[in-house]
């Protein structure tokens, strides 16, 4: 496979003004014409290139150019396209050729998922449609009909339905036109037996949209939270961006055989069934909250996506960073905006940051790729979105308005690039990012170093601060940042401290150097810092708080962020303690001031229990991971084993107390006040199951029976299946099969719980859950739950010493890259990061990585991971 680079980029030689398709669908021989009005680009140059077509495993039945059938001679075809010679600047080309809806199991391109077809283009699966100039930066007008037979009543596409009829004895025909030029990887088609919910929303200028959301008849019962969570999301961008929706009419559709969570097309949303469907009885609060940002997410992209789209894939986080940074935002005036900072960062320093530290290291904006599917990653999505937040911060609310308006002004309907949104940005508010730019061109997460000083008597604190980044072969030389780096001081009575004479308590510091010095004046004893507020930008910090100190700032400090951050810190220096002492074979000991400040926040009435949840959370042994140089997979395990049972045993009390108050049997709602109540309680299950008493068990026995909705049903299932008895455990495991087995949502989740569990998860139950009626290897939601699950997040079991997860993973890695290479390559990364382990560790975790290198002719999506991990 061939690399592709950002520098080589071309502006296309031909433009397509319009794109009239027509399907005649089947599952094994689907027949599509396409009729293209072709133009060539000024833009490009002189002369009369041939045109070239993107094409893969097409088959080609003819092509004419304005009306004149071409010979085999008239064109050449290749395995990944068809060159046309051309010798007029417009013309009309068309061609038929013929695909395999069956067959293909890549879900990229048309496809079918049980007996319904669809589609996924993003990004180069149009051309396993039709031949045609597959980029982002050649928008056409479509116009889309769709023969079907009567048995696939529902006819699907893009923008609005302008005409439908019979098609000869028992077919049908409907035909879509989008209004809006659109890159190919917009389209969409949906063809089956569907039902479908419907709704309205007004918009603010008066127009009605129809809304409406497709399903297989059984789910229309879990519609209504995506339908509530769409008119939100509507509002909500009319109301925050002044952006309007465009169409008459937006449809999602849900599907169960889906790479990812969801699909942007134009006003028409495909959707994985896990990202839209949910009933009380059937998903978890975090299924709920997921739901509610996927949706307003997808629904964002309409203008930063569509209206105004990515002129290459090398600028993806354009619309995918701003996105996720809008539906954050979104996602935390809705709900707890604390929390969703906190899942958030999480989520980043866990996941990106590792990313950053790994064999598939890359900027936001990518200088060059093998297979661009591999670069939908935590790096593009979420430090893209810490990216725009950071412009947010340094713009400010209004400011970063302003930008956003001139953004989208200037550029609706064109197709750009990351430097033109900065570029808006700058020119709406007469700033300079200069200097910011940096932030999309260089590789791998910046640390700060933080020391300071005070000079007692002048009253002058100093705050010294040194920004790095380590350098790697894909960044071989870091210039500078400019970092936002908001910070606020806390004197000995945990009060704020007055930053200047206005009586500002926060201040955001401009680091732009390689090292500076701040000084506040006027201070009557040393201050306690509380540094990156917010978590202000996407870095690392390092200051070296005494456990005394972050103790106080669980206590005292006003950015709810910090608080949760300086407990993650003492929970981490107290793993570490414990990971030493296991290491020389001294007896482990948690430190004291983890239990007290967790005892204080089960104390403290006045909390607002969604920060007590996360607070009481000790760090993932992902996290854990990612924080230490090098990883001892069984210090880590053994270290958080002991402090979670310890923790349990010092507070048992507290937590039966927090536990019972908590345990309503109020009808179900996912506000957040309820989701965080109900989150704090099964935190106090967790840890009180964790002891393996009786008494405890029989708690989570009881929720279990008992349960009126999902989140606490399967918060006691995992509980029973991690802490109980083998025989009830399995009990429990089966009883609720029994009654969910027809849910395909509920199935994936008691997938995951049992491929997650440190306990049950032995690879003995994995290889048994994939050989069990409710997997299917051609399904990623299942895949996903079993295999994913096991490797990303049973670290235990997946990490044992003798190899064997790593083994087991490759195996089944080496089976997924034959159907779907996509997923192949998202299951091989956790066996990529073997050089972070140590000794054997780390050699095995290789030798399962050359087993998949040398076990077939790799699809491109595998070889660019598996090679650049070897390499
Ligand atoms: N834009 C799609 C992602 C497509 C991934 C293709 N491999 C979903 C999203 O980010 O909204
Ligand atoms: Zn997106």
């Amino acid at each position: 496979p061939k690399t592709i680079y950002l520098k080589d980029y071309r502006v296309p030689d031909y433009l397509v003004d319009t794109t009239d398709l027509w399907f005649e669908l089947d599952p094994k021989a689907t027949l599509v014409k396409s009729r293209l009005k072709v133009r060539r680009n000024q833009a490009a140059g002189v002369g009369l290139p041939p045109l070239l077509l993107d094409g893969v495993e097409l088959e080609l039945l003819s092509v004419t150019l304005d009306g004149i059938l071409l010979s085999p001679a008239g064109y050449r075809e290749f395995p990944e396209g068809l060159s046309i010679p051309v010798d007029r600047a417009e013309f009309l080309l068309e061609i038929q050729n013929r695909i395999n809806p069956e067959d293909n199991t890549s879900l990229e391109g048309l496809y079918l998922s049980n007996g319904m077809y669809c589609t996924q283009c993003e990004a180069e699966g149009f051309r396993k449609i039709t031949f045609y100039p597959d980029r982002p930066d050649v928008m056409s007008k479509f116009t889309t009909t769709i023969v079907a037979p009567t048995d696939h009543p529902v006819l699907l596409s893009n923008g609005n339905e302008i005409e439908r009829g019979n098609y000869g004895a028992d077919r049908q025909f409907v035909t879509w036109e989008d209004p809006f030029a659109k890159p190919a990887y917009l389209f969409a088609l949906v063809a089956g037996d569907l039902e479908q919910v419907e709704d309205s929303f007004m918009t603010v200028s008066g127009r009605t949209v129809k809304l409406q959301i497709f399903t297989e008849t059984k789910n229309v019962g879990k519609c209504d939270h995506a339908m509530r969570s769409l008119k939100s999301a509507m509002r909500w961008d009319e109301e925050v961006y002044g952006r309007e929706y465009d169409l008459d009419i937006f449809m999602v559709v849900a599907v169960d055989h889906f790479n990812m969570g969801a699909m942007e097309n134009k006003g028409l949303n495909i959707f994985n069934s896990a990202c839209v469907l949910a009933s009380p009885e059937t998903a978890t609060d975090s299924a709920f909250q997921r739901i509610e940002s996927i949706v307003g997410h997808e629904y964002f992209h309409n203008w930063s996506g569509n209206r105004v789209t990515c002129r290459d894939w090398f600028q993806l986080s354009l619309k995918e960073g701003f996105t996720v940074f809008r539906d954050a935002e979104f996602s935390a005036d809705l709900n707890s905006r604390a929390v969703k900072r906190i899942e958030d960062v999480s989520l980043l320093r866990t996941n990106q940051f590792s990313e950053d530290a790994g064999p598939m290291a890359h900027s936001i904006r990518p200088d060059s790729y093998m297979e661009i599917s591999n670069f939908y990653t935590l790096t593009i999505y979420e430090k893209g979105a810490e990216v725009v937040r950071m412009i947010h911060t340094l713009l400010g609310e209004k400011g970063f308005r302003k930008g956003s308006d001139l953004y989208f002004k200037r550029h609706d309907g064109c197709a750009v690039t990351c430097e033109d949104f900065v570029k808006a940005m700058e020119d709406a508010n007469q700033v300079s990012l200069t200097q910011f730019r940096r932030w999309y061109s260089q590789v791998g997460t910046p640390v700060l170093d933080v020391k300071d000083h005070f000079d007692e008597t002048q009253g002058v604190y100093q705050l010294t601060v040194r920004q790095s980044c380590p350098l790697s072969e894909k960044q071989e030389e870091n210039l500078p940042l400019h970092i936002p780096f908001r910070v606020g001081m806390l004197d000995s009575t945990g009060k704020e401290i007055s930053l200047n004479e206005q009586g500002l308590t926060e201040t955001i510091l401009h680091v732009n150097g390689t090292e500076q010095i701040f000084e506040f004046f006027g201070l009557k004893e040393k201050p306690l810092p509380s540094l990156l507020r917010g978590f202000s930008a996407p870095v690392k910090v390092h200051y070296s708080y005494s456990n005394e100190q972050l103790l106080f700032l669980i206590r005292n400090d006003t950015d709810t962020f910090n608080r949760w951050e300086a407990s993650q810190r003492l929970a981490l220096n107290s793993l570490a303690e414990l990971q030493e002492a296991y290491r020389k074979g001294e007896p482990l000991q948690l430190r004291s001031e983890l239990i007290d400040a967790y005892r204080g926040v089960l104390k403290d009435r006045g909390l607002d229990p969604a920060l007590s949840a996360e607070i009481l959370q000790l760090p993932s042994e992902q996290f854990v991971a990612e924080e230490s140089v090098f990883i001892d997979s069984e210090a880590t395990v053994v270290a958080l084993e002991f402090a979670r049972k310890a923790i349990a045993e010092e507070l048992a009390d507290e937590f039966i107390r927090c536990y019972c108050e908590l345990n309503s049997q109020k009808s179900y709602s996912p506000d957040a006040k309820d989701i965080a109540e109900r989150r704090l309680k099964n935190i106090c299950l967790s840890y009180l199951c964790a002891t393996e008493t009786q008494e405890a068990l029989d708690m989570a026995q009881n929720q279990f029976d008992s349960a009126s909705n999902m989140t606490d049903s399967a918060a006691a299932l995992t509980a029973l299946i991690n802490y109980a008895g083998d025989s009830q455990a399995e009990n429990s495991i089966a009883q609720f099969y029994t009654r969910w087995q027809e849910d395909a949502q509920v199935i994936e989740l008691w997938l995951s719980q049992q491929s997650c569990s440190p306990k049950r998860g032995t690879l003995k139950n994995i290889r048994a859950l994939i050989e069990h009626p409710a997997f299917e290897m051609t399904n990623p939601n299942k895949v996903r739950s079993v295999i994913g699950g096991f490797a990303n997040r049973n670290f235990k079991q997946f990490h044992k010493n003798d190899g064997s997860g790593f083994e087991f993973v490759a195996d089944q890695v080496i089976a997924l890259d034959k159907l779907n290479p996509q997923i192949a390559a998202r299951m091989v990364i956790p066996i990529t990061r073997w050089r972070k382990y140590t000794g054997a560790h780390a050699e095995e975790m290789q030798m399962a990585l050359q087993k998949v290198a040398d076990s077939h002719v790799l699809s491109k999506d595998l070889f660019e991971v598996v090679s650049k991990s070897l390499g």
